[in-house]
C-alpha cells in the first residue's frame, strides 16, 4: 500500500475538516515529507492545561495533574479479521513512517512467523506516529478470542480505543468482549466501520447493531455519544459521512486528536510505570513495556521494582525507550503520559510497577480472565521419538513452559498426574496450538492429550464454561447446522435473516460441545460457514456430549506404510499416511467408517510371485491421505489418544500402544 497523499492541494470531495487542517508528516529521518494547506504548523504544547484528577491516583495524594496535549495513547480493538492491522498499515504510511519507495510487507505489524502464516495477529504490538505535532501511540491488538488476554492487558496502557467493525459482518462475539472491557475501564471509544468498499456492506444496519451493543453493555450517556468514522483500510480512506468521498485518513487522525483524551499525569510526582507487556531482545534481555503513569523514567537511574505481596527491590534501568514508527528508540528519559519500554531489570514481570525508591507507589495489579481449557504436554514416548527434535526431556519442556509463563499471563502451568507431564491451562485451543507450534519450531518434541474444558464448582454445583456461538451460514445449511449443534446440546437463542441469502444463528452451548466441531462444520457447509464463539460464563454441567462418531485404524506393528496395504485398507475408511511413511504399533493410520477401532497391518507387502507382479504395485490407485494441521489433530483425538508433535511431523496415536 502507498501513502494516499499526492502533492498539492486536495481536490473536491475531501472531508471539510481536511481543508481547515494542516499536515505535518515527518518521516523517520526527520524531513517533512508532506506539508500543504495553511496555516503553518504549531506543535502542541506539552503540559499545557492543569487539572486535578485525584480519582486516578491510587493513594489520593494531592497531585498536580497535567494534560499532555502532545500525546494520545489508543488501542485498536475488534473482532478477528475486521481490519485492525490493515488500518495500522495505512496510518503508518500516511504519517510518513516509510519512505515513498520503501518495500514494506503488507500488515507489517504482524511480524511473527506464525502471524504471517495464519494471517492473524497473535500478540499486541506498539507503534507510534506523529500527526500535527501530536504523537499517537497505537497498540494493535489481536481479534481472536483466544488472545483476549492480550487485549485486556493492553487496555492498561491507553486512554481510549478505536473500535473497528466490519461493514458487512457487524459486531461479532469478540467485538462485544473487547468493547465490554474498554467500557468497564471507562475508556472512550471512536467507532470505525471498516470495509465500506465491500459490495455486501450494510452500513446503516451495522451502526444500529453497534448502538444496540453499547446499550446492551450498559454504556453511559457519554460513552453512547461516540463519534463514527467509515473506512476502507485497504485503500487508506476515512470518511465522516459514508456517502462522501475521500482520499486519506485525515478525518480519522482528526477524530483521534479530538476524541481520544490526552493522558493526564503528574511528571513531578514519584515514578509510576506499569509493566503491561514483556518482550525479549537478544542484546538487552527482558524488556518491560507499559505506560509512564506519573513521574519520569530515566536511564541508569535506580528504581524500585514493586511486585504484588513483596517488599520493593532495587533495580537499575540500563535502557529506556519510546516508540517511533515500528522502532523502539533509546531515550535518556521518558516523562509521564508516554508509552515506554525499559531494559535491565531481570525480574520484571507483567503487572509490576516501577517506582521511586524513597517513595514507592505500586499501581493496581493487572488481572485477566481465567483459563477455560487445558491440555497435557508430555514427553514424546513414540518409537520415532528423537529423530528430528532437539529438546526431548521433561526438563526441557518444563523450562520452556516456565519461560512462556513470563511473557504470557493468560496461561497457567501445573504438574499433571504423571511426573513427565504438565497441564497447560489456556483461553482456547488456538492459544494452545500457537504455543505448541512455536515450541515445535524451536526443536521440541511433545505428546499432547485431548484438550479438556476446566470445570469449576459454582454454588456447590459442577459447572463448565459456556459459550455464545454465532454462526453465519447460507440459508440452505441452516437445517444441518442446527441439527449438529443441537446434538451437542446447543440451544438456539436467536436467528437473524438479513435477507442477503445468509442467516445468522446464535446458540448457547457448552465449550465442550464446540471442541472438534469446527472442522465438521466447515465440511458440512462446504467451507462457506463462519463460526465465532465467546465465553459467556460458567453454567451447570450440560451432561454427556457424544464424541467422535468414528473409530480409527491403528497400526499393529512398526515399519513403513506400503501402497499395497493402503490400497486394501482404503475401502474401510480414510487413510492418514502416504506409502513409505514410518508407522509404529499403536499409531493411528486412518479413520474407520464404523464406530469401533481396528488394528491393521499397513506395512503388508504383496507376495512377490514374479517380476511383473512386483511392478504392478505402482499402478494401484490411492486416494490422497487426509492430513491434519496441529489444531485439527488436537480436535480430532479422543480421550485415550495422543498427538505426537515433532519439528517434522504430526502423528496421531493411541496412549496404550499395544
Ligand atoms: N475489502 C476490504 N478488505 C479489508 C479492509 N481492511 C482489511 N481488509 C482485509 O481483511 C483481512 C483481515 O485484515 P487484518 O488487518 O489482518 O485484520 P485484523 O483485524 O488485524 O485481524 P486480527 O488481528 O487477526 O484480529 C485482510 O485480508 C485485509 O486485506 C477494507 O477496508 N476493505
Ligand atoms: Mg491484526
Amino acid at each position: 500500500m502507498r501513502s494516499r497523499f499526492s502533492d498539492g492541494c486536495p481536490e473536491t470531495g475531501l472531508a471539510p475538516v481536511f481543508l481547515h487542517s494542516h499536515l505535518d508528516f515527518h518521516s523517520l529521518n526527520g524531513r517533512v515529507s508532506r506539508a500543504f494547506v495553511e496555516p503553518p504548523v504549531t506543535a502542541a504544547e506539552p503540559f499545557c492545561r492543569e487539572t486535578e484528577r485525584p480519582d486516578r491516583h491510587p493513594h489520593s495524594i494531592r497531585m498536580d495533574m497535567q494534560t499532555r496535549n502532545d500525546l494520545r495513547n489508543l488501542a485498536i480493538i475488534a473482532h478477528v479479521d475486521h481490519g485492525k492491522t490493515t488500518l495500522v498499515d495505512a496510518m503508518l504510511w500516511q504519517s510518513g513512517v516509510f519512505r515513498e519507495n520503501e518495500q514494506v510487507a503488507e500488515r507489517v505489524m504482524d511480524s511473527l512467523d506464525l502471524e504471517r502464516e495464519k494471517g492473524i495477529t497473535i500478540m499486541a504490538k506498539n507503534t507510534a506516529i506523529t500527526y500535527r505535532g501530536t504523537k499517537i501511540n497505537i497498540v494493535d491488538t489481536p481479534g481472536h478470542a483466544d488472545f483476549g488476554g492480550e487485549v485486556e492487558r493492553t487496555l492498561n496502557m491507553v486512554d481510549g480505543v478505536m473500535l473497528l467493525v466490519d461493514a458487512t459482518e457487524g459486531p461479532l462475539p469478540q467485538t462485544r468482549f473487547v468493547l465490554g472491557k474498554a467500557l468497564a475501564r471507562g475508556l472512550p471509544p471512536i467507532v470505525v466501520i471498516n470495509k465500506i468498499d465491500r459490495p455486501d456492506r450494510r452500513i446503516n444496519e451495522v451502526l444500529d447493531e453497534i448502538y444496540d451493543l453499547f446499550i446492551d453493555l450498559d454504556a453511559t450517556e457519554e460513552q453512547l455519544d461516540f463519534p463514527v468514522l467509515y473506512t476502507n483500510a485497504r485503500a487508506g480512506v476515512a470518511l465522516t459521512d459514508p456517502d462522501g468521498r475521500g482520499r486519506d485518513l485525515v478525518p480519522l487522525f482528526e477524530a483521534i486528536l479530538e476524541h481520544i483524551p490526552a493522558p493526564t499525569c503528574d511528571p513531578e510526582a514519584p515514578l509510576q510505570f506499569l509493566v503491561t507487556t514483556l518482550q525479549h531482545s537478544d542484546y538487552v534481555g527482558r524488556i518491560g513495556v507499559g505506560k509512564v503513569v506519573n513521574g519520569v523514567l530515566r536511564r541508569n537511574r535506580e528504581v524500585a521494582l514493586l511486585k504484588p505481596d513483596s517488599p520493593p527491590l532495587g533495580a537499575s534501568l540500563s535502557q529506556v525507550y519510546t516508540y517511533e514508527g515500528l522502532n523502539r528508540v533509546e531515550r535518556e528519559e521518558v516523562p509521564a503520559g508516554d508509552i515506554a519500554a525499559v531494559a535491565g531489570v531481570d525480574d520484571i514481570f507483567i503487572g509490576d510497577t516501577l517506582g521511586d525508591l524513597p517513595e514507592p507507589r505500586p499501581l493496581p495489579v493487572i488481572t485477566v480472565e481465567e483459563p477455560t481449557i487445558s491440555m497435557v504436554f508430555s514427553v514424546n514416548t513414540s518409537p520415532l521419538a528423537g529423530r528430528d527434535g532437539k529438546f526431548l526431556t521433561s526438563r526441557h519442556i518444563k523450562e520452556r513452559l516456565d519461560k512462556e509463563l513470563l511473557y504470557n499471563v493468560s496461561i497457567r502451568v501445573e504438574q499433571a498426574e504423571n511426573r513427565d507431564s504438565y497441564r497447560v491451562n489456556a483461553r482456547g485451543e488456538l492459544q494452545l496450538a500457537v504455543l505448541v507450534e512455536t515450541m515445535r519450531r524451536e526443536g521440541f518434541e511433545l505428546s499432547l492429550s485431548k484438550p479438556k474444558v476446566i470445570t469449576r464448582e459454582v454454588k456447590g454445583q459442577l459447572s463448565e464454561p459456556m459459550e455464545l456461538a454465532v454462526v453465519d451460514v447460507p440459508e440452505k445449511f441452516v437445517g444441518i447446522v442446527t441439527e449438529m449443534l443441537s446434538s451437542r446440546r446447543g440451544k438456539m437463542t436467536r436467528m437473524i435473516n438479513n435477507g442477503f441469502g445468509r442467516v445468522r444463528l446464535e446458540f448457547e452451548i457448552a465449550s465442550r460441545g464446540l471442541i472438534g466441531f469446527r472442522s465438521r462444520f466447515l465440511t458440512e457447509t462446504r467451507g462457506t460457514g463462519i463460526l465465532n464463539a465467546l465465553l459467556v460464563g460458567y453454567m451447570p454441567h450440560a451432561g454427556e456430549i457424544a464424541g467422535r462418531p468414528n473409530g480409527v485404524l491403528v497400526s499393529d506393528r512398526d515399519g513403513r506404510a506400503v501402497t499395497y496395504a493402503i490400497h486394501h485398507l482404503q475401502p474401510r475408511g480414510t487413510i492418514f499416511v502416504n506409502p513409505g511413511e514410518p508407522v509404529y504399533a499403536g499409531m493411528i493410520v486412518g479413520e474407520n467408517s464404523r464406530s469401533e477401532d481396528i488394528r491393521v497391518n499397513i506395512t503388508k507387502e504383496k507376495k512377490l510371485t514374479n517380476i511383473r507382479a512386483a511392478g504392478s504395485d505402482e499402478a494401484l490407485h490411492l486416494i490422497p491421505p487426509r492430513r491434519f494441521t496441529l489444531e485439527q489433530a488436537m480436535e480430532y483425538i479422543s480421550d485415550d489418544e495422543l498427538v505426537e508433535v515433532t519439528p517434522g511431523a504430526i502423528r496421531l496415536r493411541k496412549m496404550e500402544r499395544r
